[in-house]
C-alpha cells in the first residue's frame, strides 16, 4: 500500500497568491460530509446517509466501514463529522457525530471508536443527547468537532429550526459545547453550576455552526455560522458568550419576513465578519502547511449555496482580506488542510473530493 493517494489532475487554476492544480482524490460519493487522513495515508469519509467510507491507494473502497450507528438520515440529518483524537497515533480513537434517532425524532450525538479491519470496534458514547430534547425537525443539526490538544473537545449543535432554543440555557440546541475528550463535563464550564442549565454549554446564541477550528499559534476557537437569508457569520468563540441569535442578526427569514430589528446589543457578541447575501457557509480550516507558502495562517471557508471556497486573511483577530476561489464549481461542504500541505475540498453532490496542489 502506498502512502500517497493516486490522483487525477483535472485542471490548473490561477489565484491571487498561488496557481494550483485541481486533482481528483475520490468520486462517486453520496453527500460526503467530512473527512480525515489516517497515519498510513488512507482517508475516512462520512456520507450523510450513514456510511463511513475508506479511500485507499486512491480508490474509494466499495464496502463501507461496519458498525456505524443507525442515523436519522433525513434532509440535513445523518452522519456528519469524523475527527481523529489528537493522540490518535497512541490511542486509535476516531470520533463520529451523527443525528441519533430517538423516540421524539433525532438529535446530535457523538461516539468514539477504533477502526479494526473494516469495522468500528470499542465503541463508546461521548455525548448522549438528552432524549427529551429530540425533535422531528430535519434541519440545523450543526455540527463540527474540534479538539484543543489540552484534553478538551468542542462541538456544535444547531438550534434545530426553533430559533428561540439558541437563547435558552436549559437545552443543548443552538450552542457550542465543551467536554473532556472522554465525554465528562468539565467542572469549570461556564454554566456547570447554574441550576437548570445544560452543563456542557460553552457558548450560546449560535444558530447553526458547521465550522469549528482552533487557530494554530493562538489557540483561539473560531466558528462559521450558517445564517438565515443573509447574515452568515464568522465568530471567535469565547467562554460563556452569547452570539445573539435570534435577538440580533444581519439576516432576514427565508420567506422575507423580519427576524429582528437590531443587529447589535450590549452583552451579545458581534461576528468578526458577516456575509450578506448568505454564501451558506459550512466547514472551515486553517492552512499551516508548507506547499502554499503565501497561504500560511489563512482560513479557508466553504460555501454551499454560493458555491465557492473563500480564502480569508486574518491579522490580530480581524479579517483583512477575502478571495473567492473555485466559484460556481459546486456546493462545497468542507475543507481540510492536512499535514501533507494539500488543501482538500469536499463537494456535496455529485459527491467528490478534490485537492489543491501547487502548480508550476
Ligand atoms: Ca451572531
Amino acid at each position: 500500500m502506498s502512502a500517497a493517494p493516486c490522483v487525477a489532475q483535472e485542471r490548473t487554476v490561477k489565484s491571487e497568491k498561488h496557481p494550483f492544480n485541481l486533482e481528483t482524490v475520490a468520486e462517486g460519493l453520496r453527500n460526503p460530509w467530512a473527512m480525515e487522513k489516517l497515519l498510513d495515508g488512507r482517508f475516512l469519509v462520512t456520507e450523510r446517509a450513514g456510511r463511513l467510507r475508506v479511500i485507499q491507494d486512491g480508490k474509494l473502497q466499495s464496502a463501507p466501514v461496519a458498525n456505524v450507528p443507525n442515523v436519522f438520515a433525513r434532509n440535513q440529518g445523518g452522519l456528519m463529522d469524523v475527527r481523529l483524537h489528537p493522540d490518535y497515533a497512541s490511542n486509535g480513537w476516531i470520533y463520529l457525530s451523527y443525528s441519533k434517532p430517538l423516540p421524539g425524532g433525532a438529535l446530535t450525538s457523538i461516539i468514539r471508536a477504533r477502526l479494526k479491519e473494516n469495522a468500528l470496534a470499542d465503541i463508546e458514547t461521548i455525548f448522549e443527547p438528552p432524549a427529551e430534547e429530540a425533535t422531528n425537525s430535519s434541519i440545523h443539526f450543526g455540527n463540527r468537532i474540534q479538539f484543543d490538544g489540552k484534553g478538551y473537545m468542542f462541538f456544535s449543535i444547531g438550534e434545530r429550526g426553533e430559533m428561540q432554543n439558541a437563547q435558552r440555557l436549559e437545552n443543548v440546541k443552538g450552542k457550542v459545547h465543551r467536554l473532556h475528550d472522554d465525554g465528562r463535563v468539565p467542572a469549570d464550564n461556564p454554566f456547570a453550576k447554574q441550576a437548570g442549565a445544560r452543563a456542557s454549554i460553552w457558548s450560546y446564541g449560535n444558530r447553526n455552526v458547521q465550522g469549528l477550528r482552533i487557530q494554530p499559534g493562538t489557540g483561539v476557537l473560531w466558528a462559521t455560522e450558517h445564517g438565515p437569508r443573509g447574515g452568515d457569520e464568522l465568530n471567535v468563540i469565547r467562554r460563556g458568550a452569547n452570539y445573539g441569535w435570534p435577538v440580533i442578526t444581519y439576516g432576514i427569514d427565508y420567506g422575507g419576513s423580519k427576524i429582528s430589528d437590531i443587529s447589535a446589543k450590549a452583552g451579545m457578541e458581534q461576528p468578526v465578519v458577516q456575509w450578506t447575501p448568505s454564501p451558506a457557509v459550512c466547514g472551515m480550516d486553517f492552512y499551516s502547511g508548507d506547499k502554499f507558502r503565501a497561504w500560511k495562517g489563512n482560513l479557508f471557508v466553504t460555501a454551499l449555496a454560493l458555491q465557492k471556497l473563500i480564502r480569508v486573511t486574518l491579522s490580530d483577530g480581524k479579517v483583512t482580506g477575502q478571495e473567492n476561489m473555485l466559484e460556481k464549481s459546486g456546493r462545497i461542504r468542507d475543507v481540510r488542510c492536512f499535514d501533507d500541505g494539500f488543501v482538500y475540498v469536499i463537494y456535496d453532490e455529485p459527491g467528490k473530493i478534490v485537492r489543491l496542489a501547487p502548480a508550476g
